[in-house]
């Protein structure tokens, strides 16, 4: 079993020019729309309540923040590192309209350009599958994700949903996985899955 045993906040960075020099591709980039739960998730998967602030202004946090992640195999005792990278929210409607265009640009020139990353998290809200802005989020990150980078959606707040929609939302989704932050459901196996793609014992190679 592979559990986080430490997680530390590394630095912030307005823009991919700024971001750490590092010539190592170990970067998990976390990006989702403004208030769907990616600090909750990331403070749930490092077992760290105030590692990533958890607002109730949505849009807060515009800068791009580094962690340094240090994974455990429970079964060997080897102890693996790599980055979780928390981007801005986007699709943030209540902010000017230059603002988002700037900083819409910033998240999209991050991902295009930054070589370090390899592996893509999208959050999506499990109550709302289908906005245009998820969709062209899924779209870019499908245009422009390189053959040795992975891409991975995840549903959060599952605990809004019953049985009967979280199935359906499976069955349409059937790639996708599922979240809740605050009823700790699905954590654990998001670990291990970024783990798995991380460090190359994914099936898909
Ligand atoms: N029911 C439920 N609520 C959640 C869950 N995760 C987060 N929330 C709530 O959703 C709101 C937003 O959570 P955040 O983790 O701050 O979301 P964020 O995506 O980081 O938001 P910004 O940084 O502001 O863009 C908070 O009120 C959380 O308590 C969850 O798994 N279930
Ligand atoms: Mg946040």
């Amino acid at each position: 079993m592979i559990e986080i045993v430490d997680a530390k906040f590394i630095t912030s960075a307005p823009n991919v020019n700024a971001a750490p020099e590092s010539n190592i591709q170990d970067e998990i980039v976390f990006m989702a729309r403004s208030n769907v739960g990616k600090s909750s998730l990331l403070n749930a998967l490092t077992n760290h309540k105030g590692l990533a602030k958890v607002s109730s202004t949505p849009g807060k946090t515009r800068l791009i923040n580094y962690f340094d992640i240090t994974f455990i195999d429970r079964d060997t005792s080897e102890k693996r590192v790599a980055k979780f990278v928390d981007l801005p929210g986007f699709g943030y409607a209540k902010v000017s309209k230059s603002l988002k265009n700037d900083w819409e640009k910033n998240l999209t020139d991050y991902i295009a350009q930054r070589e370090q990353i390899k592996l893509f998290i999208h959050l999506i809200d499990c109550r709302h599958p289908h906005l245009d802005i998820d969709t062209s989020v899924s779209q870019f990150l499908f245009d422009n994700a390189r053959e040795d980078q992975y891409i991975l959606q995840i549903f959060t707040k599952i605990d809004k949903l019953n049985q009967k929609e979280q199935n359906k939302l499976r069955r349409e989704f059937p790639d996708a996985l599922m979240v809740s932050s605050s009823k700790k459901r699905g954590t654990k196996k998001i670990i291990q899955i970024i783990y798995d793609i991380v460090y190359g014992n994914s099936d898909d190679d």
